[in-house]
């Protein structure tokens, strides 16, 4: 619980400031005992009666073996690079989805046709930071058919198709450094945002200049994304620049404040060292309005100015089963000092972080990672602000709006350390407090606290299942935390990341269950299961197959030699593959494996590995085509074999290739089941 006589020091880390409030709520940790007992007394017990400790906490995560999760937990990995996806609320993890980092486990990012997908201006690019995902929705609801993440290190925003789970786009940012505010969309999935969190020089000026002229020549560049109806294809419609704040995180307006977007920002000193103390002299930051309606008007009135700019464009065609990636020269730029009524600068206390949009889209909450207080503000108070030009003045050319007139109200007291807000959908909203380990629920319309509950520990962001739609589903609260300490078994240094479930159908929050996470997680998503499950891809047709290596039989299988490219053209099926004896490669050849899986079933994929490859492995889906170059770096033998366990004869599956020096002349032969000792030779009689 909140204890108002410790005595919180604001000014010293996070983590010296941590350890008494961890001492006191390990006293109210969950008894072990307590929950032993549990299940045994479960069905003696009435319902909803007694503290978290007693009670069907722990049963209320349990989900039978065999039976399906209620909802579908989509959480970003952090410094994997990777989604996660979690079954709520058992917590078991269902998949990682490789999206910004190579995974030798199914080959993304290693195989010749996922590589273009991590292709950036700067190059192959094979990890990422990934902090934010946001599902596609259509009038406000999650429609299920994509997930867009953001990578934070080398600015791109991806697409996952939701039917295959597999990365289907990846769309890299100009004028950006660290892409920390994306990839938040509008109601209609009409637009994925993405804002700078470093600002810097434009990519079409020298950007060789002293970094302490940062004031005079860093700008904060916001991407607005366009996202096709029927195709979800990407592309960059426009770009704002605006003052070289650094942008932190941002959310749609919806509903009446649809055609708005709300970006927190910090920095507004615009310091470049030692930002920690310097970046939090201000006393305000700001949350920036956006009107993007407005600026469609001007990009449309041909106000835009036309950028020379380098940005990779990857897409996966799921017919080929193969990506391309394409290097985009243009974008168009609108100066927002210029193109008055775009950008509204709102001031808010300290450093915000979280800007959350409730699901009416009439208050905004801001998160001040330094602040003692939460303030909310009002939609329509904000628009009579503009009217009345209730301005304090101008902030780098965009009008700064009085605190006071763009303000519904402030939560007093209600933690420390605020950072992200999630919403019920029956007019509360819950926050969670990093430096106070905790989540607390307070009323949107009096802001009065009515409950909290500790977090272990030092949480960061929250997800309720559709928690940023106009119709949460209020039954759980995930928290996302930054510390485990002493809630799982040791493993060395670095001990799990972690998330924790609590029950909110009740009054009371009740903490029912902690589950691991991949990478370090920060915001995540969820939505009910039936959304999401029967649109789920179960194979590849075959005949829908376009590779140019595919074999589509048995009989087209064959091994081609071009100059000192070896390409073969490979089957899988259970349990062999096609061919499985090759001969005729030397010493300086390339050999590309193009394996295409033949079965046309659900759930069986074969696998493909060979001795000394310095990539990965393949794992090929029903009716896919997938290559693996391969290198040999000696003369000999060396076997190849199906890596995914397919049936009671998979170990059998396998074959051999031999490797002659460069000037030999044995000849290209390959087959299956006939490459046979000749009778006589044998030796074995
Ligand atoms: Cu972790 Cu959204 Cu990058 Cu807050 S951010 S916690
Ligand atoms: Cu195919 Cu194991």
């Amino acid at each position: 619980m909140y204890n108002d006589k410790i005595n919180y020091n604001i000014s010293k880390p996070a983590n010296t400031l941590n350890l008494p409030i961890m001492k006191l709520i390990k006293i109210n940790a969950l008894g072990l005992a307590a929950l032993a007992l549990i299940f045994s007394m479960n069905s003696c017990k009435p319902k909803n009666v007694g503290s978290a400790v007693s009670g069907d906490a722990a049963a209320k995560s349990y989900v039978a073996p065999g039976k399906y999760d209620e909802f579908y937990n989509f959480v970003s990995g952090g410094f994997s690079g990777q989604m996660s996806v979690y079954g709520i609320p058992s917590g078991r993890l269902l998949k990682v989805v490789p999206i910004f980092t190579v995974n030798p486990e199914n080959g993304y990012g290693y195989s010749e046709e996922t590589k273009p997908m991590l292709n950036t201006s700067h190059g192959f690019i094979p990890w990422d930071d990934q902090h934010h995902l946001d599902l596609s929705q259509t009038n406000g609801e999650i429609d299920g058919r994509w997930i867009f993440a953001n990578a934070n290190n080398t600015p791109r925003v991806a697409r996952v198709d939701l039917s295959t789970f597999h990365t289907a786009e990846i769309l890299e940012l100009p004028n950006s450094g660290g892409n920390h505010s994306s990839p938040f969309i509008t109601e209609n999935t009409e637009y994925v945002v993405a804002g700078t969190r470093f600002s810097v020089p434009p990519d079409d000026v020298n950007g060789d200049v002293p970094i302490n002229t940062y004031k005079q020549n860093f700008k904060g560049a916001i991407s607005f994304i366009s996202v096709d109806k029927t195709t979800g294809a990407m592309d960059i419609a426009f770009q704002l620049q605006c003052p070289g704040v650094n942008f932190d995180l941002s959310h749609a307006g919806k509903g009446k404040s649809h055609g708005w977007f709300f970006f927190s920002c910090y920095n507004t000193e615009k310091a470049n060292t030692l930002l920690e103390v310097n970046a939090s002299k201000r006393d305000k930051d700001f949350i920036m309005a956006v009107n993007w309606k407005k600026a469609e008007e001007y990009l449309k009135a041909g106000k835009g100015r036309k950028q020379a700019v380098k940005y990779a464009h990857n897409v996966y065609n799921e017919k080929t089963h193969t990506a391309t990636s394409e290097i985009k020269t243009e974008i168009t730029v609108l100066d927002t000092k210029e193109l008055k009524d775009i950008c509204y600068f709102i001031p808010c206390p300290k450093s915000p972080h979280g800007c959350d949009v409730d699901p009416t889209g009439e208050y905004i909450v801001g998160s001040g990672k330094l602040a003692a207080l939460i303030p909310v503000f009002s939609y329509d108070k904000i628009q009579k602000a503009i009217a009345d030009k209730a301005f304090d003045g101008e902030y780098d050319g965009i009008p700064v709006i009085k605190y006071e007139a763009a303000l519904y109200g402030e939560v007093k007291k209600p933690g420390l350390g605020p950072l992200h807000t999630e919403f019920d959908g029956k007019g509360n909203a819950i926050t969670s407090f990093f430096v106070s380990s905790e989540i607390v629920k307070w009323n949107i319309k009096d802001l009065k606290v009515i409950d909290r509950a500790p977090t272990y520990y030092s949480v960061g962001h929250l997800c309720i299942p559709g928690g940023d739609t106009k119709t949460p589903n209020a039954k759980y609260v995930i928290a996302y935390n930054k510390i485990t300490k002493d809630r799982y078994l040791p493993t060395g240094p670095e001990l799990a990341q972690s998330a924790q479930l609590y029950d909110i159908s009740g009054d009371k929050m009740q903490l029912i269950l902690d589950f691991p996470t991949i990478g370090e997680p920060h915001y995540a998503q969820a939505v009910a299961a039936s959304v999401i499950r029967d649109r789920s891809v179960k194979f590849f047709k075959i005949e829908e197959n376009s590779n140019p290596y595919v074999s589509k039989g048995e009989g087209t299988t064959k091994v081609v030699r071009e100059g000192n490219k070896i390409h073969v053209y490979m089957t899988a099926i259970r349990s062999h593959l096609t061919p499985d004896n090759i001969e005729g490669v030397k010493m300086g050849d390339e050999v590309y494996f193009h394996v295409t899986n033949l079965e046309q079933d659900w759930d069986v994929p074969h696998g493909f590995a060979i001795k000394g490859a310095a990539n990965a492995e393949l794992l090929i889906m029903p009716g896919e085509t997938s290559t693996l170059k391969w290198v040999p770096d000696r003369v000999g033998m060396y076997p190849m074999y199906c890596t995914d366990f397919c049936s009671a004869l998979h170990q059998e599956m396998q074959g051999y290739v031999r490797v002659s020096p460069a000037g030999s002349n044995t000849p290209i032969s390959f087959s299956t089941g006939t490459n046979l000792p000749k009778a006589d030779s044998s030796g074995t009689k």
